[in-house]
C-alpha cells in the first residue's frame, strides 16, 4: 500500500521563521517524514497578496527553504519546492475560486484580521482569494493530512468543503485532507502579549523568537517575556497566559511534561526558569541557524535542491490536473 501523502506551506514573508512556526510546523514536517510521502512548499505565490519587494522575496525564498532542509527535512525523503515553479497551483486555484460563494470567502477569519491590519481598501483581491489558493496546494497532492498551526483550521475546513464539491458535482478527484494539530504547540503566543499568537507581521521585536536570531536577543526576550505578578512557575491559561507560553515551549522543546517542569520550579521564583527556557531556546535553534547559513552560502545548490523537488512535484500535480481539466470540461490541449 501507498504511505500516506502529507503537504503542507510556509510562506517567504520574512527573514526567518519564528518559535511558532517552528513548533506549530516545521518539526511536524521532520517528525512526518517518517512513513509518509512529504510534500513541503515554500509558498512565494501567498507571500505576493500583501506588501512585498521583489528582491526581499527572492532572498526570504532562499532563506525558507534552507530553513527546511536546516531543521531536518531530507530531500531524499521530503520534496521540498517553491510554489511559483509548479504552475498548476495557480491553475487548480482559479477553478476552485469559481467553486467557492463569495459569502463563504468572506467569512474567513484571517482575511478579516489582516485586511484590517493593513487597511481595508488596500486589501488586494488575492488576500481575499488566498485560502483557496491554499486548498489548491492541498488538493494538487491528494494530501491525506495537513501539519499546522491552531490558526489554519478555518482554511483547511474550506480546503475539504472545496474537495467534497467539486467530488460531489465532476466526480470523485479529490482525497479529503485532514488538519494534523499538535495540541500542546498549537498556538505559540507572543512574549510580550501572552494572549496573542506569536506572528511574523504582528508581533513587536520583543515578542517574537527568530530562529535565526543571535543567542544574546534571544535570551534577553525570553528573560524579558511578559508574566505576572505572581511567583509560582504553574500552567493557567487564564491567569498566568506568559508562563503557560514558556512552560508549553520548554515542555516541547525538552519532552518534559509540563507537571514535572512545576515540580522542578516550584519555589524557585521565575528568574531561574526563565534562563533554563533561555538555553533550551538557544541550544535548538543555534545548529538550525549555522546550517541555514552553509546552504545559503552556496546558492547554487540550495537551486539545485530545489529544482529537484519541483520536478518531483510538478509529476504529481501534473497528473491531478490533467483529471480537473478533463471533469470540468475543458478541451484537450492537442
Ligand atoms: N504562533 C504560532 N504557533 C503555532 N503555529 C504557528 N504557525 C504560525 N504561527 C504559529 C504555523 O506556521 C505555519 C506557517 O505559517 P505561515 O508562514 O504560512 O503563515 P502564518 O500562519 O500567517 O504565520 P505568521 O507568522 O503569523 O505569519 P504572518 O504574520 O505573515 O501571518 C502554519 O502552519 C501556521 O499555522
Amino acid at each position: 500500500m501507498a504511505s500516506p501523502r502529507v503537504f503542507s506551506g510556509i510562506q517567504p514573508t520574512a527573514d526567518s521563521f519564528h518559535l511558532g512556526n517552528y513548533l506549530g510546523a516545521v518539526r511536524q514536517y521532520v517528525a512526518m517524514q517518517e512513513g509518509n510521502d512529504a510534500f513541503y512548499c515554500v509558498v512565494d505565490l501567498h507571500a505576493i497578496t500583501v506588501d512585498y519587494r521583489p528582491e526581499a522575496l527572492r532572498r526570504r525564498s532562499r532563506i525558507a527553504a534552507a530553513q527546511l532542509f536546516a531543521a531536518g527535512l531530507d530531500p531524499e525523503r521530503s520534496t521540498v519546492f517553491v510554489q511559483s515553479h509548479v504552475r498548476e497551483h495557480s491553475e487548480l486555484a482559479w477553478v476552485l475560486i469559481c467553486l467557492t460563494g463569495m459569502g463563504e470567502a468572506a467569512r474567513m477569519t484571517q482575511f478579516k484580521d489582516k485586511s484590517a491590519r493593513y487597511g481595508e481598501a488596500s486589501a488586494s483581491v488575492g488576500l481575499f482569494t488566498y485560502p483557496i489558493l491554499q486548498a489548491a496546494d492541498i488538493l494538487l497532492y491528494q494530501a491525506d493530512a495537513v501539519p499546522v498551526g491552531a490558526d489554519q483550521k478555518q482554511h483547511l475546513e474550506l480546503t475539504r468543503d472545496l474537495a467534497q464539491r467539486f467530488n460531489h458535482r465532476f466526480g470523485e478527484t479529490f482525497t479529503l485532507p485532514r488538519p494534523h494539530i499538535v495540541k500542546e504547540v498549537e498556538k505559540i503566543t507572543d512574549l510580550q502579549d501572552p494572549t496573542a499568537k506569536m506572528s511574523k507581521s504582528s508581533s513587536s521585536p520583543g515578542g517574537i523568537l527568530d530562529v535565526l536570531e543571535q543567542p544574546g536577543p534571544l535570551r534577553k526576550k525570553v528573560m524579558r517575556a511578559v508574566t505576572d505578578t505572581g511567583t509560582e512557575v504553574l500552567a493557567d491559561d487564564e491567569n498566568k497566559p506568559g508562563v503557560t507560553n514558556l512552560l508549553r515551549i520548554q515542555s516541547a522543546l525538552t519532552g518534559t511534561p509540563i507537571p514535572e517542569l512545576e515540580a522542578r520550579y516550584a519555589g524557585q521564583g521565575y528568574g531561574a526558569f526563565k534562563k533554563d527556557v533561555a538555553e533550551v531556546v538557544v541550544e535548538t535553534f543555534t545548529p538550525i541557524r549555522e546550517r541555514t547559513e552553509k546552504l545559503l552560502a552556496d546558492e547554487t545548490e540550495l537551486d539545485r535542491m530545489l529544482a529537484v523537488g519541483a520536478a518531483r512535484a510538478r509529476a504529481v500535480a501534473a497528473e491531478t490536473m490533467a483529471t480537473v481539466r478533463d471533469r470540468v470540461g475543458f478541451l484537450p490541449a492537442s
